[in-house]
């Protein structure tokens, strides 16, 4: 496929359709990013970018300039489509396809013969094949590959995107790509996109093994992040400090021990492990019962710094002052969806009688969430050591990793990231 005459169409503007978006258009493709969102097309059509992620900001900006992306709320014809919505879950944890499903609707009516048609969003497994008839429906006149298989007209695969997040611009190129075609042509046409810009190895199977994988990596992930956050808790219990028992443990050659923490959050890894088991409900059982660890840890988080805050008070016979170092759902990102941070910030502004001083270095207003309260106040790293007694570090951002360990002298650390220690 030549680069400088495929003219993709990328469907949802967000953390990885952006990004995707503005990496094609650097390569030599001539770039239409729908989204339903105007706010994002603007800003888009402005050059900007409304996510904070390294690199993308020059990326989206010259790509711009140089014509090869701009962006609309409507569809337009192409030669291929690339879809990048979200897929959250419903009540009871089933995944919700809607905005999939919206997608394929909004798309179908530009479809032609020879479309390549590929799904990134994380998915279920099925979800392709669901893509494939919600198409059908819309344009009975073309022959899908769920239905004409090798004699279809319209190319469907599932290539799950797999960056991570803080690394995107890089992981998008550098990155192995697992690409999953409803049929064999339907993979090639699909690897012969990303083999434009992909410098990692694309590497073809079929649909449902591919939306598998996705959903395989990060319940892997979730699974050894549970294992560590459980070893957190029995180790308070057993009074072993966990930070330097998963050190020495590390030192075996064939253990890789993961970090605890308050909680885990972000878009995927919280959610992707649900979709095995709304799956197979019966057999996912380790990876139901990760989930529920993970889960339960911002609420064992809380519990301990209920009791800080109860000593350090009656220490020091007065109410305290309270400052959270950290809202993010991970280091050094400005990201603060599904955090465990906000999460467990919020429960202390509650619960505190005094203003509570937040830290978050990502972002310039507090979320509703917390500035509803009347009771945060968002401060810098210096100013909310100097003004509390009990500082609660919930995310280990650079910034607040090579703070002067001389500045928390006589203060109670509740300490979530292992970050001080
Ligand atoms: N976390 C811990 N301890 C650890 C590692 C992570 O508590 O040792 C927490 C983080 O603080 C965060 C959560 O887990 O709250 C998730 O963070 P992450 O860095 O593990 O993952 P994400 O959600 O940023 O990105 C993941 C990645 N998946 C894997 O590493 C298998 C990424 O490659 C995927 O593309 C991304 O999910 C996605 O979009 O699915």
């Amino acid at each position: 496929m030549q680069a400088s005459k495929t003219k993709v169409s990328v469907v949802g503007l967000g953390y990885i359709g952006l990004p995707t978006a503005a990496v094609l258009a650097s390569v030599g493709h001539d770039v239409i990013g729908v989204d339903v969102d105007t706010h994002v097309v603007n800003t888009v059509n402005r050059g900007e970018t409304h996510i904070v992620e390294p690199d993308l900001d020059g990326l989206v900006s010259s790509a711009v300039s140089s014509g090869r992306l701009r962006a609309t709320t409507t569809p337009e014809e192409a030669d291929a489509f690339l879809i990048a919505v979200p897929t959250p879950f419903k009540e009871g944890k089933q995944p919700d396809l809607v905005y999939i499903e919206a997608a394929a609707r909004a798309l179908a009516p530009k479809l032609r013969q020879g479309n390549l048609v590929i799904l990134e969003s994380t998915s279920p497994v099925g979800a392709t094949e669901k893509l494939s008839d919600w198409l059908k429906q819309e344009r009975p006149d073309l022959r899908l590959p769920s239905l004409n298989g090798e004699e279809a007209d319209i190319y469907i695969a599932y290539c799950p995107e797999r960056v991570l997040p803080g690394s995107t611009v890089t992981e998008l190129v550098k990155n192995d790509r697992v690409i999953g075609g409803m049929t064999i042509e339907c993979a090639a046409r699909a690897r012969a996109l990303y083999q434009t810009f992909v410098r990692g190895e694309c590497i073809l199977t079929d649909a449902r093994t591919a939306e598998m994988t996705k959903l395989t990596e990060n319940s892997f992930r979730d699974v050894n992040i549970a294992f560590a956050n459980e070893l957190s808790v029995i180790c308070d219990e057993l009074d072993i400090n966990v930070w330097e028992l998963i050190t020495l443990a590390n030192r075996h050659p064939r253990v890789n021990i993961l970090k605890p923490g308050p909680g885990v959050g972000g878009h995927c890894i919280a959610v992707d492990p649900w979709f095995i088991v709304d799956s197979a409900p019966e057999s996912a059982r380790l990876i139901r019962t990760a989930r529920e660890v993970n889960d339960a840890k911002p609420r064992w988080v809380e519990n301990k710094i209920e009791q800080a805050i109860a000593e350090a008070s009656k220490c020091l016979g007065r109410s305290i002052h309270i400052a959270c170092l950290g809202l993010a759902f991970k280091p050094d990102i400005d990201d603060l969806r599904e955090s465990p941070a906000l999460e467990i910030a919020h429960t202390v502004i509650k619960n505190s009688p005094n203003d509570v001083l937040v830290v978050e270095p990502y972002i310039d207003t507090l979320p509703h969430s917390l500035s509803d309260s009347g009771k945060a106040r968002l401060v810098d790293t210096a100013t909310a050591i100097e003004h509390s007694d009990v500082l609660i570090l919930l995310v280990d951002h650079t910034q607040f990793k090579t703070v002067d360990r001389a500045s928390l002298v006589g203060k109670v650390v509740v300490d979530t990231r292992g970050a001080w220690t």
